[in-house]
């Protein structure tokens, strides 16, 4: 893969990142230059009392995670990992299965805006460029006992070639955002254009303009797919779109309507 001279910033702390995001409604941000998971840290910030828009950033990961205990790589300097804490409103609490579409959907949002790129969303969670992955998404709860104490929004992107995990590591073929491009790119603006479009989609979030525009970028329309479960073939049929309350509609062999929960399963295309 081509290596780009970087135009990163590479070195980065918390009140450079803080100067950088200004403008934005971020109440706190925590940077580091390696951590576990952002995901683990905005989870246990969240107990700990994290306001709402709380964001935390790494440049490295040394157990990044991604869905059903399956890991998520992140290289320094080359990637974006972050994590953001929410609050849900009450209207939010009964939909709370859409924060891990409005992580894709944000994404794929700033990258059309902002580097006239065409993502994709494959279902729920990925975001693809030209049916490579360039972006993955992990929306986790964290309760104490009956209170929902945050959704904690975990997305990681590949931005230079080096974030991009050797196929062997992979169940899916992976990209980045320079190798499509064709030039480098920084890493932090990326980063403020995505929480933008992620704050901006969350105010739509129940409502069908939120579904439609998740519609439109969805991968696989009309294709023959595979949803597993734990690697087990659990429904196959052509997939026709996603339903308002962010299940995956398929039209199954014998033409009835199927529909699958966003939950621990797995999109594939059919062989
Ligand atoms: C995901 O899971 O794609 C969700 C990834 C979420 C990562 C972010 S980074 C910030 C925050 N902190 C965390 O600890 N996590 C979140 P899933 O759909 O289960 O995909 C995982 C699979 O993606 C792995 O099994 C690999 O095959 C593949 N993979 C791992 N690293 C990758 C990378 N950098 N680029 C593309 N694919 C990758």
């Amino acid at each position: 893969m081509t290596e780009w001279k970087a135009c990163t910033i590479d070195s980065m702390d918390a009140d450079t990142l803080k100067t950088y995001l200004a403008g934005l409604p971020l109440p706190e941000l925590r940077y580091f230059d390696e951590i576990t998971s952002t995901n683990d840290e905005a989870l246990a910030w969240a107990e700990q009392g994290a306001t709402d828009g709380c964001l935390v950033v790494a440049d490295r990961q040394s157990a990044g995670r991604g869905r059903m205990g399956r890991s998520w790589i992140t290289q320094p300097g080359a990637a974006l990992a972050f994590s953001l804490v929410f609050k849900p409103s009450p209207q939010e609490m009964t939909h709370l299965q859409l924060f891990s579409p409005l992580g894709a959907l944000g994404v794929a949002a700033a990258l059309e805006k902002h580097y006239g790129l065409r993502p994709q969303v494959k279902w729920p969670n990925d975001v693809l460029l030209e049916q490579k992955k360039v972006c993955g998404v992990l929306a986790e709860a964290s309760w104490s006992g009956e209170n929902l104490a945050g959704v904690v929004l975990g997305i990681g992107i590949n931005v230079a070639p080096t974030s991009v995990p050797p196929a062997s590591q992979l169940i899916f073929p992976a990209t980045c955002l320079e190798q499509k491009l064709g030039h480098a790119v920084n890493r932090f603006d990326v980063l403020k254009y995505i929480l933008a479009a992620l704050f901006d989609w969350r105010q739509q979030m129940i409502s069908g303009s939120f579904i439609q525009a998740w519609q439109e970028r969805l991968a696989f329309k009309g294709e023959r797919v595979r949803i597993e479960q734990q690697g087990i073939s659990e429904i196959e049929g052509t997939l026709t779109g996603v339903l308002p309350d962010g299940r995956l509609a398929l039209q199954g062999l014998s033409g009835e309507n199927l529909s699958v929960q966003i939950g621990d399963v797995h999109l594939r295309l059919a062989d």
